[in-house]
């Protein structure tokens, strides 16, 4: 019976009796085992050792692994039996099969850092979708990590509108609009309307005879016996826009003035009208403060403050606040 016919147990058996096989019982001798196949390189993994089989070695086991480069060796060469007078040599075994190298399984390609297609590339081509609030693209791996999302990503820029900062879908962010006189703070830098072009200052003057007179035109502020006390006493626009009015200058007689948003001078009616001194805000915006208007019935004196404490003190001297005529400016 042919040697490598055997099953492993028993070749296995016969193997270590045979080691170092020598004359038999019935005068025969046998051949040593032969050699040993030397296992196949694998592409991936090594090989195996190999082991005795029937009388011969089969090869190592498949490699399992990446990068192996050989199967397993061989065994070596059983010394041959002696012979002995009248015996017959039979023939060393056959060496075994080499390990068979550990195969690639192809498998779709996927972010791990694993060549998984077979290809000896690692995870080329492989992406996946993503989006931002500018629209869609692709993440594309590489070495087992995606790459940032390739849509468009947004910009945090100042929205000019509201002077807050907001993501954008701009590469550059819009600049600055010029600041107008329009009572808001166009170039968000926390000023608003500043340049000195948009307001323009009032006089506050005096005359003990006939009481306060406010006027940016520096002669009005001085005729008629009125002296200028306060040149710069709150500041109005020179234009119109939303939000203001026009605050005029109404004579009640003999030089003596009120000021009010009303061009017919309220009961004076609009011959009493001298024209607008600059125009007044309707709110406190724009860093506007309050002009207070007072009266004094002893007297018939207007008086306008914009703190109060000159209103506590115009108080004491008799006036009384009618109302708020308006919102000014402490700068121009
Ligand atoms: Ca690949
Ligand atoms: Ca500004
Ligand atoms: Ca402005």
């Amino acid at each position: 019976m042919p040697l490598l016919s055997r099953g492993l147990v028993t070749t296995v058996a016969f193997a270590l009796a045979c080691a170092g096989c020598g004359t038999t019982a019935d005068g025969e001798t046998r051949g040593g085992g032969g050699p040993a196949g030397g296992g196949t390189g694998g592409s991936s993994g090594d090989g195996g050792s190999g082991v005795p089989m029937g009388g011969g070695w089969v090869g190592g086991a498949a490699g399992t692994s990446a990068g192996g480069t050989s199967g397993g060796a061989g065994g070596t060469n059983a010394a041959g039996g002696s012979t002995s007078s009248g015996g017959t040599a039979t023939a060393g075994g056959t060496g075994g099969t080499g390990g068979v190298g550990g195969g690639c399984n192809p498998q779709p390609e996927t972010c791990n850092n694993q060549d998984d297609n077979c290809n000896g590339a690692i995870d080329e081509g492989v992406t996946q979708s993503c989006s931002t609030m500018c629209g869609t693209g692709l993440e594309t791996c590489t070495a087992g990590q995606f790459s940032a999302c390739s849509a468009q990503q947004p910009n945090s820029c100042q929205n000019y509108a509201t002077c807050t900062m907001e993501p954008q879908c701009v590469s550059t962010c819009p600049s600055a609009p010029t600041e107008s006189c329009n009572l808001s703070d166009d170039d968000c830098d926390g000023q608003c309307d500043e340049g000195g072009n948009c307001r323009t200052a009032v006089n506050r003057s005096f005359a003990g005879s006939l009481g306060h007179r406010y006027n940016p035109d520096a002669t009005k502020a001085s005729c008629c016996g009125y002296v200028v006390e306060h040149s710069d006493y709150f500041y109005l626009y020179d234009n119109n826009s939303a939000g203001l009015k026009p605050f005029y200058e109404c004579d009640k007689g003999g030089n003596r003035f009120f000021y009010t948003t009303s061009s017919n001078c309220e009961v004076l009616g609009a011959s009493a009208n001298r024209g607008s001194i600059g125009h007044i805000g309707d709110t406190n915006a724009c860093g506007a403060k309050p002009l207070i208007r007072m009266y004094n019935a002893q007297n018939g004196r207007h008086l306008y403050v914009t703190s109060a404490a000159e209103k506590a003190n115009a108080a004491g001297l008799g006036y009384v606040e009618e109302s708020i005529a308006g919102y000014v400016w402490s700068s121009p």
